[in-house]
C-alpha cells in the first residue's frame, strides 16, 4: 500500500467513522493505524509550512496536538467537509486557540478548504487568523484564544446535545498552562454535576506554557486526580501514540453519566527538531532554512511509515 492509498483512508472518505465504537468498529486495522500516523505527520508538515510562510508563530503547542487532531479528524468526529455546518456534526472547541494553525492544517487536509489557503495564515483578509474564529473558518466551531473560556463553551454545547435526540458529541482541547485559569475549574465542577457525558476534554500536558515550565509557573499537581474529584471519567494517554488516544476515546464511548477527561502526556514542539523540547518553542521566528530542515525530517518519517512493517503492532488496542 503506498502513501496515497494510506492517506486516502483518512482524507478521502466523505465522513469519518464518527465515534467508531458506536458504529461497531472496535479495532484499528493494520491500514488505519499507520494511515492515522501519516495524517498526524502531514498535519505537522502543513503547519510548519504555514508558520514558515508567515515567518513566525505558535509552533510548540501546535506540534503537541498533531496526533490528537489526526485521531479526531481521521476517525472520531462525525463531520462533513462539504457541509461544515451540517447540523448532525460533532464539534471541537480548540480552547488553546493559539494552536489554530494545526487545526487549519487538519481541516485543509480533510477538504474543508483548499490547502493553498494555508499560505494566507494571519494575512490581511484571511479566513485563517492566528487564533480560531468560528465566523471566519469553515469547520471551526468556536472562537478561542482567550485562554480558559473554551471549556465553558464546550460544556454549553454538550448540555444542549444532551437534549438532542441525535447522538452528538463535543470535544475540547485545553493546555496545561491554560489550567491556571479559574474558569476551567468552574466548568469542570458544573460538567461533573450535570453528568455531561457528551463532553470529552483533552488536556495537553506538554509541561510548558508561554515562558516557562508549567510546574514552575503554577504547579498543577495531579491533574487527572483533580478532574476525577469533580466527578469526571478520567484517563491518561500518550499524546503521541495514535493507539493510546484511540483507545481512550473508545473507552470513553462505553462510560455514560460522566464527562470524560483524557490527560495527554505530550512534548511541546514534538516532531520538529528545531522546536522539540526547546525552552523558547512557544512562539518562534521560523526561517526558510528551518522549514526546509523540518519538512525533510517529516517527509522521511512519512516514507518510513509507508515502507513500514506489513503488520504493525497496534499499541494500545
Ligand atoms: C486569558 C489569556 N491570558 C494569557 C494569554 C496569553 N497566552 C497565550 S498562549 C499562553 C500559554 C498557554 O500555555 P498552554 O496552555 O500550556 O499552551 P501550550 O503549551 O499548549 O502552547 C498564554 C499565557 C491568553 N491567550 N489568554
Ligand atoms: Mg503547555
Amino acid at each position: 500500500m503506498d502513501l496515497d492509498d494510506r492517506v486516502e483512508r483518512v482524507e478521502g472518505c466523505k465522513l469519518c467513522h464518527g465515534g467508531g465504537m458506536s458504529l461497531g468498529m472496535d479495532v484499528l486495522t493494520e491500514q488505519e493505524y499507520p494511515a492515522l500516523q501519516i495524517f498526524a505527520e502531514r498535519i505537522r508538515l502543513e503547519t510548519i509550512k504555514e508558520l514558515g510562510h508567515l515567518g513566525f508563530g505558535h509552533i510548540g503547542g501546535s506540534m503537541s496536538i498533531a496526533e490528537t487532531l489526526a485521531v479526531l479528524y481521521g476517525w472520531e468526529l462525525q463531520h462533513d467537509p462539504d457541509d461544515p455546518d451540517w447540523p448532525g456534526r460533532d464539534m471541537l472547541v480548540l480552547s488553546k486557540g493559539h494552536a489554530g494553525p494545526a487545526l487549519y492544517a487538519a481541516l485543509a487536509l480533510r477538504g474543508f478548504f483548499p490547502k493553498s489557503e494555508l499560505e494566507t495564515l494571519n494575512q490581511p483578509h484571511t479566513r485563517l487568523p492566528s487564533h480560531c474564529d468560528r465566523k471566519l473558518t469553515p469547520g471551526v466551531d468556536m472562537t478561542t484564544g482567550s485562554l480558559g473560556q473554551g471549556l465553558s463553551a464546550a460544556l454549553g454545547m454538550a448540555l444542549a446535545f444532551q437534549m438532542d435526540s441525535r447522538r452528538r458529541n463535543v470535544y475540547c482541547i485545553i493546555g496545561d498552562g491554560e489550567c491556571d485559569e479559574g474558569q476551567i475549574w468552574e466548568a469542570a465542577l458544573l460538567a461533573g454535576a450535570k453528568k455531561a457525558d457528551r463532553l470529552t476534554l483533552f488536556v495537553d500536558c506538554n509541561g510548558r506554557q508561554l515562558d516557562g515550565a508549567t510546574k514552575d509557573v503554577l504547579d498543577l499537581g495531579d491533574v487527572a486526580a483533580k478532574f476525577a474529584s469533580f466527578g469526571w471519567h478520567v484517563q491518561e494517554a500518550d499524546g503521541h501514540d495514535i493507539g493510546s488516544i484511540w483507545k481512550a476515546l473508545s473507552n470513553a464511548h462505553m462510560v455514560t453519566g460522566r464527562p470524560h477527561a483524557i490527560v495527554l502526556h505530550t512534548v511541546k514542539g514534538k516532531g520538529c527538531s528545531f522546536a522539540e523540547g526547546k525552552p523558547n518553542n512557544h512562539s518562534m521566528n521560523i526561517s526558510q532554512d528551518m522549514v526546509d530542515e523540518a519538512v525533510a525530517e517529516i517527509q522521511q518519517r512519512i516514507s518510513d511509515l509507508v515502507r513500514g512493517p506489513k503488520n504493525p503492532t497496534i499499541k494500545g488496542v
